[in-house]
């Protein structure tokens, strides 16, 4: 596959400043070096432009709505030239709240090609609080409520034809939560997302919820989208991202996660978000990060047949 690397300086999503430097972070961790080896040919295509963050308070239960309209309209533009070019479009964030424009490109791309869209969304936080609902206003925990159809509405509008939602729950997985809002975790409910608590890896292990999650991929022309929020693992391996919540992924774990996603032969776009160097030591986090990236694209211990995993 031909890769590009596509840099999303935001951090107006966040409550924290600092993650806008997780593109540079992953690049001096030597991201597109590593994954050399795994693509045909890869290109960083640098840093996209958007705004910066204003720090201000929130207006109506959401900060800084109008900058992240701009950066989502931005992502959104360039992925789907990506997408165009047959390209797997690599989204270095930057905070969590890009996925929606980078998720409004896949599904579009996905419709126009007749791909059956999957979504893997690997994450502490289920970010599916509506403004009415949210307990910051912060917009990175919204962009699941926005690709479903709820508000925050303005972030999808012109990214999509506004009659459908973008993302249907039943397309969505998400796998590692451990902090859920009380209101959102009724959403998810209501919403009926298929998703993986910590519980649920320790009592299942990470080999059978990864089973279940990549059920049916085989049945051909399926386009998985991984959205990887760095604080899905834990914090004592990796420190560096803006909320982190202690009793995440391990090291083992993740990378028996990545391995089973590569296994399925199926990705087509992946998002890297809420690398924030400004609270990492020693840039382990997305060293850390790029190790894992490379076991999403195929590296292996050994040579396997495909298939032999499961
Ligand atoms: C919390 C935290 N649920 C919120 N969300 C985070 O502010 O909506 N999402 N950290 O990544
Ligand atoms: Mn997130
Ligand atoms: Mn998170
Ligand atoms: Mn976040």
């Amino acid at each position: 596959v031909a890769i590009t690397l596509i840099g999303a300086p935001s951090d107006v999503g966040a409550a924290r400043l600092g993650a806008a430097m997780g593109p540079e972070a992953l690049r001096v961790a030597r991201l597109e070096q590593a994954l050399a080896r795994f693509g045909s040919d890869v290109l960083d295509i640098g840093n996209l432009a958007g705004p910066t963050n204003p720090q201000a308070d929130a207006q109506s239960g959401l900060r800084h709505l109008s900058e992240a309209i701009a950066w989502n309209r931005t992502v959104h533009r360039a992925v789907a030239e990506q997408l165009a070019a047959e390209r797997l479009p690599v989204l270095l964030g930057g905070d969590h709240q890009l996925a929606v424009g980078s998720i409004a490109a896949v599904a579009q791309h996905c419709r126009a090609n007749g791909k059956r869209l999957r979504v893997l969304w690997l994450d502490a936080h289920a970010d599916c609080n509506t403004p009415a609902m949210s307990p910051s206003g912060n917009l990175h925990g919204m962009p699941v409520a926005a690709l479903c159809g709820l508000e925050p509405k303005a972030l999808v509008a012109g990214l999509a034809d506004e009659a459908a939602p973008i993302l249907e729950a039943a397309q969505l997985c998400q796998i590692g939560l451990r902090s859920v809002d009380d209101q959102e975790k009724r959403m998810l409910r209501e919403l009926g997302i298929e998703a993986y608590d910590m519980r649920a890896i320790d009592e299942l292990g990470m080999r059978e919820v990864m089973t279940r999650a990549l059920r049916g991929l085989d049945t051909g022309h399926v386009h998985l989208h991984v959205s990887f929020d760095v604080d899905f693992l834990d914090p004592e391996i990796a420190p560096g991202t803006g909320t982190a919540v202690r009793g995440g992924v391990n090291y083992r774990e993740a990378q028996l996660c990545m391995e089973m996603i590569a296994d399925t032969g199926c990705l087509g776009s992946l998002d890297v978000v809420e690398v924030n160097p400004a609270l990492d030591i020693r840039n382990q986090t997305a060293e850390l990060v790029v190790d894992l990236v490379e076991s999403l694209f195929g590296k292996s211990t050994l040579v396997r047949p495909v298939g032999d995993a499961r």
